[in-house]
């Protein structure tokens, strides 16, 4: 019995092959060495012939499927979810593709803040039209990349990635805007987006390099290798240089609008506005110190700038979180 459906299974294949006359004398073999595999996973799963239909489908894509599955190697690559998602964008020969350019990948990598560019046409017409598939997201695309052209044929995603995360593209072009006809085999792209050095690992690495870098007594946000009593967090908020000593900078008096008010104002470094800084206050040196109302500072790219009535006296210091 066993033997009996084994043969009848490969001779509906080589049917199938003649039928097609797409594929070599190697295809064949190939696609006999696969059933073989399959026949052996559906002896123990009893897998029913619905199976079988499936793979005679994908029969002129063989070719393609057994680099995979010599990869695999064994019983294991049998199960027919691996026939049923092997990437169709892989398969050759009986659609129209998209082709990445320049020895691009379908999986590729960049840096928030690098340049990037992945550009790609299809490897029969050309495309007029490509549509990214959401996949239920409002955008398909990381913030800062977008899908442009033609350009003779060529299509870009492009730009400059601003989120991390990783992202599924799948792209599908067109020969006419108007989607009919002449459509190409979907394509993925897997894109991953990696974190770029934050702000503070940027200033740091203008004052040290190499194994300094990776010195805590250095480069720690609590450290204070210059003994300026301002930690690396403040010089780099404050915009000073930690490897020197620096005065507190920033101006104090009375507001010129209110002679009641006391002003202090502290120019901030530009490139820490992800960086959380405010005010807290305490009566004597001795005491806790307490946050500062909100409304009684304001905070702007370039500076913050304390707003409090003059008291007899008063400690504040400025407080900042990375
Ligand atoms: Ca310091
Ligand atoms: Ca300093």
């Amino acid at each position: 019995m066993r033997s009996g459906m084994r043969c009848r299974i490969i001779c509906i294949f080589r049917v199938k092959l003649r039928k097609e006359e797409t594929e070599s004398e190697g295809a064949a073999a190939a696609a006999i060495n696969f059933m073989n595999y399959r026949i052996a996973y559906e002896r123990s799963a009893n897998v029913a012939v619905s199976g079988l239909a499936m793979a005679a489908q994908r029969l002129p894509f063989l070719k393609n499927l057994t680099p995979i599955f010599g990869a695999s190697g064994g019983v294991n690559l049998a199960a027919p979810l691996a026939v049923t998602f092997v990437g169709t964008h892989a398969l050759s020969g009986q659609s129209v593709m998209i082709v990445p350019l320049n020895g691009a990948t379908d999986t590729e990598k960049v840096t928030v803040g690098d340049q990037f560019v992945w550009s790609f046409k299809s490897d029969q017409h050309s495309m007029v039209l490509v549509d990214l598939d959401t996949a239920g997201l409002v955008e398909p695309l990381p913030a800062g990349l977008t899908l442009s052209g033609p350009q003779s044929g060529i299509f870009f995603i492009s730009g400059i990635p601003s989120e991390a995360g990783e992202y599924t593209i799948t792209m599908e072009g067109y020969r006419r805007t108007s989607r009919l006809g002449g459509t190409t085999v979907p394509y993925v792209l897997s894109l991953l987006v990696e974190p770029g050095a934050s702000p503070f690992d940027e200033f740091l690495a203008t004052f040290w390099s190499g194994d300094d870098l990776s010195h805590p007594e250095l480069v720690a946000p609590t450290a204070d290798p210059d003994g300026d009593g301002i930690d690396n967090a403040l010089e780099f908020v404050l915009d000073l240089d930690p490897t020197k000593p620096d005065a507190m900078p920033g101006t104090m008096g009375l507001d010129p609008n209110d002679a009641t008010m006391l002003r202090y104002e502290i120019p901030l470094n530009t490139l820490a506005g992800a960086a959380s800084v405010s005010f807290q206050e305490s009566a004597d040196l001795d005491g806790d110190f307490g946050d500062v109302a909100d409304d009684s500072f304001t905070r702007t790219d370039e500076a913050i700038v304390l707003s409090v009535p003059l008291a007899r006296k008063k400690f504040y210091r400025l407080k900042v979180v990375l």
